[in-house]
């Protein structure tokens, strides 16, 4: 039986609200393990890494010399542990599932999964998180976290690049609809499998998905599923940091879940952006924990 080892990481250094530090404890109280248990798989619970809190560090201390990337040698630090937790997983034959915190830990979920593998990646985003401390509007690192994976620009310098051996014919980003002017230079110019929301709406979630799990899993070991909350509308998901308007449903979502599961080449997760102080009596963590389960395998029949 598959074995899912949950590893916690509550940060909110890359998002420019308080409170998605708290999506860890809000994704477990909304049932993880139960939901988990459900779709047929071993539950271990590693815990939370130790973060600490955000009001006792100097934001700019890990900037660039050129850009804004704010708690930079914070999010480094996290990054750095939460790979090796996600790594030991793999190694002992558990399936990482990380959860968030904000999306800057995707940095570590991506360089743990691709270390003693090839991977490829499945972006389930309204946003496109190809910034980089150069193109930033805001200097969240969670707006990120993709182009510090690729090592583009100032990110070049960092321990990151090319550590998951990522490209981008291996990226999928689905969901898309708030994209800055760079990012859209980025996903026309370098060959990423990118898909918008008027790409769901024309050719359906099964068929984006489908495509988008080929594209990432082609010619590599595995595949790393990043499922931001605030890709569903946000009348699903009100509890994220940045709701954009027009997102997938909540079947939609379920559905594409289940084509991560029959994709069978699934070899890690996370969970990221829940924030429960914008939530509505934590139904967004909730629905994290169903969604993970359907990715898992849980069925209705
Ligand atoms: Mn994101």
């Amino acid at each position: 039986m598959t074995t899912i080892r949950i590893i916690g990481a509550p940060t909110d250094y890359g998002a420019n609200r308080r409170g998605v530090d708290m999506g860890p404890s809000a994704i477990r109280y909304g049932g993880l393990a139960a939901e988990l248990a459900s779709a047929g798989v071993d539950v271990a619970d590693a815990g939370d890494l130790s973060v600490p809190r955000a009001e006792e560090r100097d934001p700019d201390a890990g900037a660039p010399e050129t850009g804004d990337a704010k708690f930079l040698r914070e999010t480094a630090d996290v990054c750095r542990r939460l790979a090796d937790e996600v790594s030991g997983s793999l190694g002992e034959g558990s399936v990482p599932l990380a959860l968030g915190g904000d999306h800057s830990i995707a940095i570590g979920s991506l360089v743990g999964s691709a270390r003693d593998a090839t991977i490829g990646a499945v972006w389930f985003d309204a946003h496109a998180d190809l910034n980089t401390p150069s193109t930033t509007p805001s200097g969240n690192v969670h707006g990120m976290p993709l182009a510090a994976a690729l090592g583009l620009d100032e990110f070049a310098n960092t321990p990151w690049a090319n550590a998951a051996g990522l490209t981008p014919e291996n990226i999928a980003l689905v969901g898309l609809r708030s994209v800055d002017d760079a990012e859209a230079a980025l996903l026309r110019d370098r060959g990423f499998a990118a898909y918008t929301m008027a790409d769901i709406d024309e050719r359906g979630i099964t068929t984006v998905t489908e495509e988008a799990m080929a594209a990432a899993s082609a010619g590599v070991d595995g595949v790393h599923v990043s499922l931001d909350l605030d890709w569903l509308d946000p009348n699903e998901a009100p509890g994220v940091g940045t709701p954009v308007r027009g997102g997938v449903t909540y079947r939609e979502a379920h559905r594409a879940m289940e084509i991560v599961d029959e994709a069978a080449s699934l070899r890690s997760m996370e969970l990221v952006e829940v924030n429960p102080t914008l939530d509505r009596h934590n139904e967004t963590a909730a629905l994290a924990t169903e969604l993970a389960a359907s990715a898992f395998g849980k069925r209705v029949i």
